[in-house]
């Protein structure tokens, strides 16, 4: 007998607040689009959807495991985000962070039981994986779907359909302080720092709480082993969510989206959520300023990158300034620390 996803994907349950308005259909599913349609449809429209078919070639998808990492990877230095999912989940709260080898942190991974612990590297800069072992850019791709300007290995698409004034600008600032494009390929190195490449491995259960990305970036988020539960919330509704200050420069949600305290912050009863389940295989895209939440359904690897492109050029840009005064600010709260796997990510500011 064959289990259909969906009642397999029942058997793991979500687990956001229950008097939340859940929609289980409004995120598309789309079999490998063709740039037009991606562009017309989601990137334009700052859409959520999960992409088909992008990641059917990756060796990835054979080769990535706890022991593929072990042997290739084991003795990387990382930071592990220890998660705690008794606590508030509010980002930069799921626990501690400490300092050990991959390895290490694969053991706690494998040998986890307790339902109220999750094991975690959290975006952890694919960089520096490569330059630890070099062979593993031979595994992934990065989809071409929508040109993204901070890839340099590409001569920028700087066609654009568009005459809106927002987007013409962005295109034109971009033109002129981003990628000028080259025709020689860059190393695959200095590519993923370049368009911040991050890796996620972890055990079932850990969680990302709500957040939008930094810098008005948009992100693909590439499934290779495990799948995730993904919670969604519109740009539009970012008041339910409380963020904290200099949400361009990175959305931190206040409010604990499984036990919020309806006290203090009442404006999430209202709020609509849109949820999916991304499996191996398969490519989740987060527009600009949306706001998501990604739980692991089991053990998972993930592969996820940020893109800049026509429609959120001019925010990523006019973040660039306004950075300087969110570092101050995030300084003085104590820093934005446990945030992702590499020490020197934590306290960007
Ligand atoms: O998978 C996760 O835990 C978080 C992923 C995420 O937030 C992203 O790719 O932007
Ligand atoms: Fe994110």
């Amino acid at each position: 007998m064959t289990i259909n996803p969906a009642e397999q994907d029942a058997t793991v349950a979500g687990t956001i607040f229950s008097e939340a308005t859940v929609r289980t259909d409004a995120i598309d599913r789309i079999h490998a689009p063709s740039p037009e349609e991606f562009k017309r449809e989601y990137v334009y429209k700052r859409k959520p959807a999960v992409i088909t078919g992008l990641m059917d070639s990756w060796p990835a998808m054979e080769r990535w495991s706890l022991d593929y990492f072990r042997e290739h990877l084991g003795d990387l230095d990382i930071h592990a985000n220890l998660q705690r999912l008794d606590n508030e989940l509010i980002l930069g709260n799921v626990g501690g962070f400490r300092g050990m080898k991959l390895a290490a942190l694969l053991d706690e991974i494998e040998k986890n039981t307790d339902p109220g612990r999750a094991f975690y590297l959290r975006a952890y800069p694919v960089h520096r994986m490569l330059e630890h072992y070099p062979r593993l850019a031979e595994d992934y791709d990065l989809p071409d779907l929508a040109p993204n300007w901070a890839d340099i290995r590409f001569k920028a698409d700087w066609k654009t359909g568009t005459a809106n004034p927002a987007k013409l600008l962005g295109l034109y600032l971009a033109k002129t302080f981003l990628n000028r494009g080259s025709d020689k390929p860059a190393p695959r190195a200095t590519v993923s720092s370049r368009v911040a490449a991050v890796m996620f491995v972890g055990s079932k259960g850990t969680v990302t709480p709500f957040h939008s990305d930094g810098m008005q970036t948009a992100a693909y988020l590439s499934q290779v082993l495990g799948r995730k539960r993904c919670y969604f919330v519109s740009p539009d509704q970012h008041e339910k969510l409380y963020p904290r200050p200099f949400r361009r420069q990175f959305g931190m949600a206040q409010v604990d989206y499984r036990r919020p305290d309806l006290t203090r912050h009442p404006r999430f009863r209202d709020v609509v959520v849109e949820e999916t389940v991304l499996h191996p295989g398969e490519t989740l895209y987060v527009p600009s300023g949306y706001w998501h939440a990604i739980e692991a359904m089991d053990t998972s690897i993930s592969y996820s990158h940020q893109i800049v492109g026509e429609d959120n050029a001019l925010g990523w840009l006019t973040c660039i300034p306004e950075r300087y005064l969110a570092q101050l600010y995030f300084k003085s709260q104590g820093g934005l620390r446990n945030v992702t796997g590499a020490k020197d990510w934590d306290d960007w500011a």
